[in-house]
């Protein structure tokens, strides 16, 4: 690790003229999600100068003018001449693609992910940007305009000798992005992320913007404390964080686990402090080191009799919350979008560090380990009572109209392509849906009672709910191991309850159970929210819908405040009649409809979002449903 790096180790692979003209192809898109991608990859420098033993302390300010600034107290990038390109490392860092030490040897130990592209990127995609370095005494400095040196490195004054550290200071570039307002709690959310993943590393964010904020971010226990974190507002099994840690053919593994009293299974993965939504080769050592630990375990302490079948994994990770973290020198990304682990190496040694301590954790910890095998033998249970109860969820053919729900009015086209299904509340509103629908295209499914609440409830119990039953069969994509999306039978699910708390948590509760079970419905946007309006307006024979308070003040100024306004606030989708119903909320040409995004980047806050919404904890729900906040929505 202490290894003498300089100039002559950065190799030069590529230009940089690519990077303007295709941006997407370097950070992934120019929405808000690419200008956030410039700031990890900025500070992704200053955490491999962390990894490496150099950095302790990452400070990242969000300026007035939407301009970031990332100072690390690092070793500071190289200023001295590489022969090669004829100009400074620093340069080189910045003006050639593919440049820094990630592709070198002896440089930095581990490189960046999916996205690991580097400085140069975020200097080719910013209208300016200016770095100064803290070595030896010195103050170096250069500046760059939309990727290109302003002028040669400068040493612009003096500095005490024992400073040394990285400065970078730029503006994102108007002409690229087409959003360039930084969220700040996208960012917290991530730093966060990153800080819990480099145990010791302090990272402070700032945000100088109009609407103050700062906040430090420090963990000494690592990836332990983020299991704790995700595992806040939940009630965990035991008291203890289960850690184990270890090295094996150049791989670096450390894996924190608690199992919680719910029913998720929660496990996020990294490389390289890299989510991979996808898993790969680390989470499958994982997953083969704890149903084999476990079924040791149980069998050799008799609490899996001779009798009874092994635990399935899946029984076993029942309310499990982990965080799996691996460090390899050149990991591969496979997959689709490459961000799945390839590397066969990180298999074998997840599974041999696991399996080595967790087994000594169990032996050490007689009370948790008794707590989770009993949890995983009563969900082998009732996974045996689910598969039945799914069974009858099974339409035999995909033309066997005969075993559609009966409550579901269905459209006449079969094309999915041209098909929606709204999910509505009660039979009255599904009634003013039914009549107020296009036959063609729109299907009508109206559920009845309370929904049930799948956080809540094991997957027997779910199974054999008649209103997820009607949903998973009008879906026609199956669940669990039958699940295919191709099978989808309407590409726009729309769901369609009144606008008040109480439809907001019903489409909550609707959203819980897609996001548990089905989740590939939202990734791959085909969910959605309907939005009825609030308010109607009448005037002189005229009338206006408003759908908010807001726009009805909109209106209300256009068309004057007096006595002849009559203003009705709707309290439910059964107020309107079914021309109002299609008029506002249902007619393709007018209606608005949000929607339903998530996020990879933030996933494990996604989770909580759940947890906090279904879960016991009134107030934290009561303010979601309120600022609607973290799930995300696209008006389209
Ligand atoms: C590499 O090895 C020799 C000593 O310096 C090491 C290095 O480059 N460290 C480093 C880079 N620390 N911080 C950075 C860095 C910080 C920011 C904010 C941005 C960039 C591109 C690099």
């Amino acid at each position: 690790m202490g290894t003498e790096y300089g100039a002559e180790q950065i190799q030069i692979l590529e230009g940089l003229e690519a990077v303007r003209k295709r941006p997407g192809m370097y950070i992934g898109s120019t929405s808000i999600r690419g200008l956030h991608h410039l700031v990890y990859e900025i500070v992704d420098n200053s955490v491999d100068e962390a990894l490496a033993g150099f950095c302790d302390v990452i400070d990242v300010t969000i300026n007035e003018d939407n301009s970031i600034t990332v100072i690390d107290d690092g070793r500071g990038i190289p200023v001295d001449i590489q022969k090669k390109a004829g100009k400074s490392a620093v340069e080189v860092v910045f003006t050639i693609l593919h440049a820094g030490g990630k592709f070198g040897n002896g440089g930095y130990k581990v490189s960046g992910g999916l996205h690991g592209v580097g400085a140069s990127v975020v200097n080719a995609l910013s209208e300016w940007l200016e770095v100064e370095i803290y070595k030896d005494g010195k103050v170096y400095r250069q500046r760059y305009e939309r990727g290109k040196t302003v002028k040669d490195l400068e040493i612009i004054g003096e500095c005490p000798l024992d400073k040394h550290g990285t400065k970078v200071h730029f503006l994102p570039d108007k002409e690229i992005f087409e959003e360039t307002v930084f969220d700040y709690d996208t960012l917290k959310i991530r730093l966060r992320e990153t800080a819990f993943l480099t145990k010791n590393l302090k990272i402070i964010l700032r945000d100088d913007r109009e609407e103050k904020h700062e906040k430090t971010f420090h963990y000494e226990g690592g990836i332990q404390e983020f299991v704790t974190y995700l595992n806040r507002g939940k009630t965990p099994l035991f008291n203890q964080v289960i850690y184990c840690e270890g090295m094996k053919d150049g791989v670096y593994v450390e894996v924190a686990l608690q199992h919680n009293d719910s029913y998720n299974e929660n496990i996020y993965t990294f490389v390289n402090n890299i989510n991979t939504p996808e898993g790969g080769t680390h989470l499958v050592g994982f997953k083969n080191a704890l149903t084999k630990t476990f079924n040791d375990y149980a069998r050799k302490n008799k609490l899996l009799k001779e009798n009874e079948t092994n635990l399935a994994g899946e029984d076993i990770r029942e309310g499990l919350t982990s965080i799996i973290s691996v460090k390899i020198e050149e990991p591969q990304f496979e997959g689709q979008t490459k961000q799945k682990l390839g590397n066969s190496e990180a298999r074998g040694a997840v599974d041999a560090i696991v399996s080595e301590q967790l087994t000594y954790f169990l032996e050490q910890n007689p009370a948790a380990a008794k707590a989770i095998c009993e949890k995983s033998v009563l969900a082998q249970r009732a996974r045996a009572a689910a598969r039945k109860a799914r069974e009858l969820t099974r339409r035999k053919t995909a033309l066997d109209v005969m075993s559609l729900p009966g409550k579901l009015a269905d459209c006449t086209d079969k094309d999915p392509a041209n098909c929606e299904i709204y999910i509505v509340e009660g039979d009255s509103a599904g009634g003013s849906a039914k009549d107020a629908r296009n036959k063609a295209n729109q299907a009508i499914l109206p559920l009845r009672g309370k929904i049930l609440n799948v956080e809540k409830a094991r997957l027997d119990k779910i199974y054999a709910n008649a209103e997820i039953r009607a949903m998973i069969t009008a879906f026609g994509t199956g669940i669990h191991e039958d699940f295919d999306i191709t099978k989808l039978r309407y590409h726009k699910i729309i769901l369609m309850t009144d606008a008040d708390v109480d439809g907001a948590h019903i489409s909550t509760l609707l959203l819980t159970f897609i996001y548990r079970f089905m989740p590939e419905l939202i990734k791959q946007g085909y969910v959605y929210l309907a939005q009825p309006p609030l308010f109607k307006l009448e005037k002189n024979k005229r009338i206006w819908y408003a759908y908010s308070p807001e726009e009805l003040n909109d209106i209300l100024s256009e068309v004057g405040r007096d006595t002849n306004n009559k203003i009705q606030r709707y309290k439910g989708l059964g107020e309107m009649d079914a021309e109002q119903l299609w008029e506002t909320t249902m007619d393709p040409e007018r209606r608005i409809l949000l929607r339903v995004t998530m996020d990879d980047e933030t996933a494990s806050e996604l989770d909580l979002t759940f947890t906090t919404l279904m879960g016991d904890q009134v107030e934290p729900r009561r303010e979601f449903i309120e600022t609607n906040a973290k799930f995300g929505t696209l008006d389209i």
